[in-house]
């Protein structure tokens, strides 16, 4: 019998010629099959030479991105899939897939062809060559193109691009990049300090780094995607505007909790508007108008927050009725210590406004924390 072919690992890393530092790819994925197998085989032909590892990092995607990914893997073990069950969103999954390596260089890039993989050479000898600590493909510096990008996105891009210099204080051309090679050190140290939501982990990882980077940018041409289709949209970008405003307020409050506070202020207004309209309207009785307007709002808030504030573990069928029953439940208890506070402090002779704001407060802040404990828990 022919022996069995041990895994694919050129050049050995044990040869005392590869004594250059190993990197992992890491590509995130979701429904990316018409796309995986093609950027694996581009991004292994330019890597030849490098001691190489790639992690596509799955979100369950529908299309069996994982599946192509195993596939692959089980004939080049250089290639691993994560596939992550219940959870969605791309920062946690870059994140992710770098945590998992054990190699001291860990790289960044898009699986739908639109990075240019020619990049990774070059991102790599500047990062093991030490001339800088972070490398970041950029669609923005002198040179770089893009190509086929909506002018809609091309606004969009720009003005968020000015607005992060700005708030940040960086001075990178593309900021928002989702395709850089950094020491894995970097990560490491900054991953407690990173949202697993939204889109934008370099900007985070540049913003939660404990020390200066040396950064470099290296301009390419970012390409129009390949098959299938983005998985940017509008929430995406409300969640950019909340790790902003997080980030700003030094990481204490989370992007969650933000996006919490936005969806309940959301819901004072529907329960005003729904008790102004029992009342006139329907003639109800004020408490019953009360009562009415009081489900209201907190069933749009369940929604709103369902699909916005928790969308990387949205409840679906009968998890959502559940998940509905579990927050009328919380809500309630919050509206006790609401009035309970309120009330408390009014007895004090504090200003009425500030007993109202401060039982607001509390309530919120209770409903928030159980319900992320209850409602929403990660499964
Ligand atoms: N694991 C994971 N990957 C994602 C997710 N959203 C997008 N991606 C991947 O991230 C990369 C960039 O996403 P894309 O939708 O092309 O963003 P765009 O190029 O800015 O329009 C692609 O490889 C996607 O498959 C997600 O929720 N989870
Ligand atoms: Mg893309």
């Amino acid at each position: 019998m022919p022996p069995v072919p041990g895994p694919d690992r050129s050049p050995n890393p044990t040869s005392p010629a590869s004594s250059a530092p190993a990197m992992t790819l890491v590509l995130p994925t979701y429904n990316e099959r018409g796309n995986l197998a093609e950027a694996i085989a581009r991004a292994a032909k330019v890597l030849d030479g490098i001691d190489w590892e790639i992690i596509v990092v799955d979100d369950d995607s529908p299309d069996g991105t994982a599946d192509l990914a195993k596939e692959i893997g089980a004939k080049d073990h250089r290639v691993r899939c994560i596939r992550r069950v219940g959870r969605r969103g791309l920062a946690g999954a870059c994140i992710e897939g770098m945590l998992a390596s054990a190699n001291p260089i860990v790289a960044v890039m898009d699986a739908d062809l639109q990075h240019d993989e020619a990049l990774l050479p070059k991102m790599y000898a500047a990062v093991a060559g030490g001339t800088a600590d972070l490398a970041i493909g950029s669609r923005f510096a002198e040179g770089a193109e893009i190509q086929g990008l909506s002018s809609n996105r091309k606004v969009a891009s720009g003005i968020a691009n000015t607005m992060v210099r700005a708030l940040l204080g960086v001075s990178l051309k593309d900021p928002m990049s989702g395709f850089f090679m950094v020491r894995r050190e970097i990560v490491e140290e900054a991953a407690p300090k990173l949202s697993n939501q939204g889109f934008k982990i370099l900007i985070d990882l540049i913003a939660s780094s404990p020390r200066k980077l040396k950064v470099v940018e290296m301009p390419f041409v970012f390409r129009e995607r390949m098959s299938g289709e983005s998985k940017l949209d509008a929430l995406v970008t409300l969640e950019f505007a909340g790790l902003l405003v997080s980030k700003m307020l030094g990481g204490i409050v989370s992007i969650r909790f933000l996006l919490f506070g936005l969806v309940g202020l959301s819901g004072v207004v529907v329960h005003l508007t729904t008790l102004r309209l029992g009342i006139t309207l329907g003639r109800l009785p004020f408490d019953t108008a009360q009562t009415v307007a009081t489900f209201v709002a907190m069933t749009w808030n369940f929604f709103l927050n369902n699909g916005l504030t928790y969308r990387d573990r949205r409840l679906k069928g009968w998890r959502l009725w559940r998940g509905l029953a579990s927050f009328y439940l919380v809500c309630g208890v919050g509206v006790v210590a609401n009035v309970g506070v309120a009330g408390w402090l009014n007895s004090m002779d504090q200003v009425w406004w500030l007993a109202g704001t401060a039982g607001a407060l509390v309530g919120s802040v209770w409903n928030y924390a159980a319900s992320a404990a209850l409602t929403w828990r990660s499964r």
